[in-house]
């Protein structure tokens, strides 16, 4: 589809306006928001994942890429959620320490969102201490946490540490999530669910307050 191989291809060369004219476009054209998310969007950020590993992109090209990802995402938000859910529970997301990669935390808030919850967000490269003091204080029913690198990941299991410590471990379910991230670490760290993408993360936080 053209609209779509233009969006891609914006997201690809971070052109931050012509993305958002093209996302605007596909909009009114009556394309649908997760389509332009998955196979625009995301598509497009993968190609700038790849072209960083060959070499190609610098950290400058993924940060234009990511700030075009950005205003495209403000523009589809209001796609993506609908208002007539009920509450589900309340969340509290965010990327672990170290760690600045957000949009796939933020379009996993934005989903969560759309299906009814609150959403905390704590922001990226959250310490333990602040995952702890969240659950603490605003009646989290979930902390979920994002990591993109494989030396974050870790950062995981300290803060699911750091929740044993102070006591709130029980009191909370915890979720985690990122492209390193398996459901086999999710096990091995005491997590109580993964999921790999946004919309599976919405299952799996429904499914872990049932
Ligand atoms: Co960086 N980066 N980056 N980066 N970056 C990756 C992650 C990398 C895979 C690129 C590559 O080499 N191919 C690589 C990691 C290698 C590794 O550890 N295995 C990498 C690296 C190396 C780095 C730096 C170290 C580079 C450097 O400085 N030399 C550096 C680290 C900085 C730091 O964090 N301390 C760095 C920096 C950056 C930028 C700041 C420039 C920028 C981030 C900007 C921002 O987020 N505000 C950036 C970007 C943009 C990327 C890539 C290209 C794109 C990430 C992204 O946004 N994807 C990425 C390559 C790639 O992923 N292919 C890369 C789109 C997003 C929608 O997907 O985040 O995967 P994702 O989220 C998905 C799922 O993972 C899942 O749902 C989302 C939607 O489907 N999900 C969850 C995510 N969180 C979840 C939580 C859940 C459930 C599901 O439950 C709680």
């Amino acid at each position: 589809d053209e609209k779509l191989k233009a969006i891609y291809q914006c997201i690809v060369e971070g052109d931050n306006n012509g993305v958002q004219e093209h996302v605007r476009a596909a909009l009114e054209s009556g394309m649908d928001a997760g389509t332009i998310l998955n196979e625009g969007l995301i598509a497009g950020m993968a190609e700038v994942g790849r072209l960083f590993e060959e070499g190609e992109y610098f950290v400058p090209e993924m940060l234009i890429s990511a700030r075009a990802m950005k205003s495209a995402m403000a523009i589809l938000k209001p796609h993506l959620t609908s208002e007539q859910v009920g509450f589900a529970g309340r969340v509290a997301i965010g990327t672990v320490k170290g760690d600045l990669h957000d949009i796939g935390k933020n379009l996993v808030g934005l989903m969560l969102e759309g299906a009814g919850f609150q959403v905390i967000d704590l922001g990226s490269d959250v310490a333990p201490e602040k995952f702890v003091e969240a659950a603490k204080n605003n009646d989290v029913d979930i902390v979920a946490m994002s990591a993109l690198l494989t030396t974050t990941m870790v950062n995981m299991k300290s803060t699911i540490a750091a929740l044993e410590e102070a006591g709130v471990r029980e009191k909370v379910k915890v979720m985690i999530g990122g492209a390193p991230v398996t459901e086999a670490y999710a096990r091995q760290i005491g997590a109580d669910g993964y999921a790999p993408d946004a919309s599976r993360a919405v299952a799996l936080a429904k499914s872990l307050l049932s």
